[in-house]
């Protein structure tokens, strides 16, 4: 298999969202692995800048299958260890690099390609044109370093990207980050209201649904964020300490608050499915509490926001100190309501298997200290 491509010969253009609008991380992006293979730090970066520095240009196809030689014309047979050196001096000729999909050797060198003409292309230079047809034929993706442009291009999947260097890329990322700690402050005001809430029993499905809303655009931002870190390589360590500190268990989180609130019945549906949903909201439906609601399962009208609902209790459960998450689960089942967990005794909760008395006093103070905290805030 091609690391990083899912394509065959001749696939269709992708149609993904915008980034930060799908799920999904380094792995299952194509474009963000074959990012991740040229980012700052990388033997195949430095020979891309050393390209541009030289002021000349290069095309360069990552991949070699029988598909790619019956692309390619004259030129000559290298197979040779990569190195950043080698793929600049290799490029000062006419023609193209072929380079095998690992990025670990040269194989060809000076290459004509001729892909099939008929395949749709937006370029106009005879180097671009080539690129984005290559790509889209062999399913491998290519790189152009234009001459005159003095910018590197990658094409991959059916889409163009322009790699820019890392202070752009930072400055954009660091608007990205304030973006998300101001989110993040608001999440954590409102989940701080929910477990107020939770604790008197006086959730409404408003409430729960405003912290499944902004655990969802702070995750929704962070993934933009962990695109940056990705193209920054080397360049992204402190962006990515950032962001790892930020989301700091919202993803745990996400999972926990809707376990806590799916709705039983006829119509309802499972945590993956919820999940789904919620990724499928557009950027405007997210801003609507109505809209969230429904991707989770609650009735699509706005005076459904009102209905009093109750925590099954995984979300606070998971704030109490060294609780496998098995017991957690084992709990919840067997009480079926927070309310319930927050009304068993030492004796009620040893009732469930593997809760013996330690863990049943641990579980028992652990809430008790979360009642009290959440009272107090
Ligand atoms: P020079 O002797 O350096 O001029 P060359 O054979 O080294 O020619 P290059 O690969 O440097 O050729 O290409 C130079 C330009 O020729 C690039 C492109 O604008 C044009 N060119 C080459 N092949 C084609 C083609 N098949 N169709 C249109 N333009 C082409
Ligand atoms: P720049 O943005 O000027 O670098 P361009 O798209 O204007 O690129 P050119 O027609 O000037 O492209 O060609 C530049 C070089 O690109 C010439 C040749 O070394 C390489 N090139 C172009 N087409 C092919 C091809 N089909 N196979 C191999 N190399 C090619
Ligand atoms: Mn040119």
């Amino acid at each position: 298999p091609r690391p990083g491509v899912n394509g065959s010969v001749h696939r269709p253009a992708a149609t993904g969202a915008g980034p930060g609008l799908t799920g999904g991380g380094v792995s299952a992006d194509p474009l963000r692995a074959n990012l991740a293979l040229m980012a700052p730090g990388t033997a195949l970066r430095d020979g891309l800048e050393r390209i541009l520095r030289g002021r000349t240009g290069a095309l360069i196809v990552l991949g070699h299958d029988a598909v790619v030689e019956s692309i390619c014309t004259g030129g000559f047979p290298l197979d040779v260890e990569f190195s950043a050196t080698r793929l600049r001096e290799l490029c000062k000729m006419d023609g193209a690099v072929v380079m095998s999909s690992d990025g670990t050797r040269i194989v060809r060198a000076a290459v004509h390609l001729m892909p099939d003409p008929a395949i749709p292309s937006e370029e106009s230079g005879t180097r671009h044109r080539t690129a984005e047809r290559v790509a889209k034929q062999s399913g491998f993706p290519v790189i152009s370093v234009s001459q005159s442009m003095h910018i590197i291009g990658l094409y991959v999947n059916g889409q163009r990207h322009v790699l820019d260097d890392s202070a752009a890329i930072l400055s954009r990322a660091n608007q990205a980050l304030a973006t998300l700690e101001r989110y993040k402050l608001r999440l954590d005001e409102v989940s701080g209201t929910l477990s107020a809430l939770e604790i008197e029993d006086l959730v409404t499905v408003r409430d729960a649904v405003a912290v499944v809303q902004r655990l969802e655009m702070v995750r929704r931002i962070a993934d933009e964020i962990s695109g940056y870190v990705v193209e920054l390589g080397t360049d992204g360590r402190l962006l990515a300490l950032q962001l790892d500190e930020l989301m700091a268990g919202v993803d745990s989180d996400r999972t926990l608050v809707i376990r806590d609130y799916l709705p039983t019945g006829r119509k309802a549906r499972t945590l993956d499915e919820a999940l789904v949903e919620l990724d499928l909201l557009t950027a405007t439906e997210m801003i609507d509490l109505v809209a969230v609601a429904k991707a989770i399962g609650y009735p699509g009208a706005s005076d459904s926001l009102d209905a009093a609902v109750s925590p099954r209790g995984f979300r606070l459960l998971a704030k109490v100190p060294r609780l496998p998450t098995q017991i957690v689960d084992r709990l919840v089942d067997h009480f079926g309501s927070l309310q319930r967990l927050l009304g068993a005794t030492v004796e009620d909760l040893q009732a469930v298997d593997g809760v013996g008395d330690a863990r049943a006093r641990g579980v028992r103070e652990g809430l008790s200290r979360l009642a009290e905290a959440s009272i107090l805030e």
